[in-house]
């Protein structure tokens, strides 16, 4: 039975998934949310009504990380995005951790804030979120120092992380030019195969991007 994703290609937690789809050429059915038909069923599956939600053998599998280490586990490919050597696999899920927590929320809080009407928005909580970021990308910016990707060497969950929270998070509250190595990180993510094809398929929602797509990437 194939795998099957619901997923948006604009979504940031969704393109975490699809590059591990697409590190390992996994064959799966995608299942878009513009598709209205698609709507009861994930719904169905998952209450919260976040997405990607992935489907195997009938059963649901939730979370992006969580959907990442069920493919890692049950659909292997040669691109291992979790390290067999558990104290290496520990150092992955840190660095997913920190791109989850402290990039990503912060970005989707400032996304979320403009969507809402003048008289729903938190000027308090997005001041936080900005705080947050500007931590966030300093501490990363000195933990990538000798790394070629977010833990060394290996490409991982940790940059599947990675590469939709500051490719989002730099159009939201862009990464200062102190912080070099973060630029220069970024950039690499998305010069990786199976990320630039996640950003391609969003490009014609950009215009969406409720605090306006920049003129670039
Ligand atoms: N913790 C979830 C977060 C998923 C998430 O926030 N998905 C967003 C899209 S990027 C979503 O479903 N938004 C729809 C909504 O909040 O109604 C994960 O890791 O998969």
């Amino acid at each position: 039975m194939a795998l099957k994703l619901y997923a948006h290609p604009f979504s940031s937690y969704c393109q975490k998934v699809l590059i591990a789809f697409y590190e390992n050429d996994t064959p799966f059915e995608y299942l878009t949310l513009d598709d209205a038909k698609n709507g009861a069923e994930p719904e169905a599956l998952w209450p919260i009504k976040k997405f990607p939600v992935l489907v195997d053998e009938g059963r649901a599998i939730l979370e992006a990380s969580i959907i990442i280490e069920h493919l890692n586990l049950h659909h292997p490919g040669p691109a291992r995005l979790i390290p067999e050597d558990p104290r290496a696999a520990l150092d992955v899920r840190l660095m997913d951790r920190f791109f989850d927590n402290y990039i990503m929320t912060p970005m989707q809080k400032i996304v979320a804030d403009r969507i809402r009407t003048e008289n729903d928005r938190d000027p308090y909580g997005v001041t936080e979120a900005q705080a947050m970021l500007d931590k966030a990308y300093a501490w990363l910016d000195t933990a990538l120092a000798g790394r070629e990707w977010a833990t060394g060497v290996t490409f991982s969950l940790a940059d599947c992380a990675a590469a939709p929270s500051l490719f989002y998070a730099d159009w939201a509250h862009p990464i200062g030019e102190a912080f070099t190595r973060v630029r220069d990180y970024r950039r690499k993510l998305l010069a990786r195969p199976s990320f630039a094809r996640a950003v391609d398929e969003a490009r014609p929602y950009r215009p969406y991007f409720p605090l306006g797509a920049p003129d670039r990437d």
